[in-house]
């Protein structure tokens, strides 16, 4: 693609998930062209491909949702305690009408490259559909969208109808009177499995690693709730953006170990109850100490060997591997309890290794499982997949692959040395995963707003981090990251899934409003750190 063809626009925007929509409402404000270009056939971003049976965000959804447009958050309403993904998808599209987003939004184009012209000081980003040339490329490329396959010997063999959670068909799917194998059991795996097993024949799930779960006690959306946060929105989100999470609720300031085992029990007992995620609030210091993290552990353990009626099966279920939390916490609904249906198993990979997949199912060490639909919920190529499934090239032909062939680089995982005016959408090295992603996303669009803007004032046409200032961000994340029990799973925060990955931890684990300050603090005393300039 020529130089020549490419459609001159000022910012070129990768995805239309939330962050994509919200950075384009901003350039508008502050009067640039911009161009958003995206692969899906509508907004929506993550909650457009990840549409299996079940699919439910695990932060409230008063919590899930702009805070940018005081009107806007007092029109939706929400219909449950914790939406559903058609619920969230339809509100995707209620911001893109109401904003008038659609009209620069390309669908179904793929960007494929996005090369730096030190000399024009533009980006030229190509796609399956034509060429645009921009000042600045913004990547609201998300963190969890490029779906992984595992690999499984056979895998293309299987003569049946096969599914990945992340990217689920558009059409209706019904596997009433099916045998289902399912492959994975992280949080889309959690999720989905209660609700297929209520309308599949048999349904066989197929776990390497078992996972702690919450209950959701998902409900109807209590009214006076709702009216608690609506009457008060405003500051409501300004306490949520302050916190670890960036999700407002009540974290205990004791560590786990301060209170005697029965007063430590019934605080367990009281969080299991509400539901959700702020199980990890129970104490201050669970994420830090060994210790307290074994007792809320063990506290997990014990409800699932409740809940599960065979021992064997609930033994199996019950994570002994990694301190709760350092993987995702995943939430639910009746999940442990669906191993008692009688139309569920569990196959135990680490008792049973996964040989192979076949024309007519799944091979283990225990034997094969006929099924008529494989459905892999086998996870992400998460925070670098997408930006890596792009050829990108910066200053000197130097190619993003090469320059994070390490593990990414990032300052405050917003930009990385080397790539001028390319910024990353809650990228690695901010909390991103680690957060209330609608809060992320948009300190992330604000912060890059306000840089614009001071761009602007200064007369400045590029702005890119020091690889001085990269190499101390990179280093302090590392030593906070450090500082918690999170190194110690291999998850997918550590890149532990994806063979050939770097092992380094991906997010800022130092905190949502501790980060928030950081960035306001580079801001406020003219971007130390980067370097603006005339020209490139
Ligand atoms: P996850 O959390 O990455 O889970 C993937 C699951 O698939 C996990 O249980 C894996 O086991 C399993 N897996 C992956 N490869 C294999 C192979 N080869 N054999 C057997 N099992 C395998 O992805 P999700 O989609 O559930 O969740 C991602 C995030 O989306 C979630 O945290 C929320 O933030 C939303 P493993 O643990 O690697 O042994």
């Amino acid at each position: 693609m020529s130089t020549s063809a490419a459609r001159p626009v000022d910012v070129v925007v990768v995805g239309a998930g939330f962050a994509g929509l919200y950075m384009l409402h901003r350039l508008r404000g502050l009067g640039l062209s911009a161009v958003v270009l995206e692969r899906a056939g509508d907004v929506g971003g993550t909650w457009w491909w990840n549409r299996y049976p079940g699919a439910r965000c695990d932060v409230e959804s008063m919590q899930y949702s702009y805070s940018f447009d005081p009107a806007l958050q007092q029109d939706w309403h929400w219909s449950e305690r914790f939406a559903g993904q058609p619920e969230i998808l339809a509100y995707a599209g209620h911001v893109a009408d109401r904003f008038d987003l659609r009209r620069d939004i390309r669908f179904e184009t793929s960007v494929t490259a996005a090369r730096f012209d030190a000399g024009r000081g533009r980006w030229l980003v190509e796609t399956d559909a034509g060429a645009w040339e921009a000042r600045f490329c913004v990547m609201a490329t998300g963190c969890l969208s490029t779906a992984k396959l595992p690999e499984i010997p056979g895998i293309e063999s299987f003569a049946g109808r096969r599914f990945h959670t992340g990217h689920w068909p558009h059409h209706p799917v019904t596997f009433a009177g099916r045998r289902v194998g399912v492959i994975g059991t992280g949080s889309s795996a959690i999720q989905a499995i209660p609700v297929i097993a209520a309308e599949a024949a048999r349904v066989t799930v197929f776990q390497r690693t078992p996972n702690f779960s919450i209950p959701s006690r998902n409900k109807p959306m209590d009214g006076d709730y709702e009216g608690w946060w609506k009457r008060d929105y405003g500051a409501h989100r300004r306490r949520a953006r302050m916190m670890r999470t960036g999700i407002l609720y009540e974290i205990n300031d004791k560590g786990a170990m301060e209170v005697d085992p029965a007063e430590r029990e019934a605080i367990y007992r009281r969080r299991w109850e509400a539901g959700g995620t702020s199980f990890m609030g129970a104490f201050a210091d669970l994420i830090t100490s060994q210790d307290s993290n074994d007792t809320a552990a063990e506290f997990v353990r014990g409800r699932i060997r409740e809940i599960v009626a065979d021992p064997a099966t609930a033994e199996a279920l019950a994570p002994k591997d990694h301190p709760i939390g350092t993987k995702r916490i995943c939430v639910d609904t009746d999940y442990f309890a669906t191993y008692n249906r009688p139309n569920v198993t569990l196959v135990n990979l680490r008792a049973h290794p996964l040989a192979g997949i076949t024309e007519a199912g799944v091979r283990t060490g225990a034997g094969e499982v006929t099924c008529d639909d494989l459905v892999f919920a086998t996870g992400f190529d998460a925070m670098t997949g997408a930006l890596a499934a792009i050829d990108i090239a910066g200053r000197d032909g130097l190619l993003l692959a090469e320059a994070w062939r390490d593990g990414p680089r990032t300052h405050l995982g917003l930009m990385s040395a080397g790539f001028p005016n390319m910024f990353f959408i809650t990228g690695p090295g901010s909390p991103s995963v680690l957060s209330n992603m609608m809060v992320s996303i948009e300190q992330h669009v604000d912060w890059i707003a306000g840089a614009l803007g001071a761009m602007a004032a200064r007369q400045a046409g590029v702005i890119e981090p020091t690889a001085a200032a990269q190499e101390e961000w990179v280093r302090h994340g590392m030593e906070v990251a450090n500082r918690t029990l999170y190194p110690r799973a291999a998850s997918w925060y550590m890149g532990a899934n994806v063979p050939g990955k770097p092992r380094v931890f991906l997010p800022y684990i130092g905190g949502v409003g501790v980060y928030r300050e950081i960035c306001d603090k580079v801001a406020a005393e003219g971007y130390p750190g980067f370097s603006l300039s005339r020209a490139a």
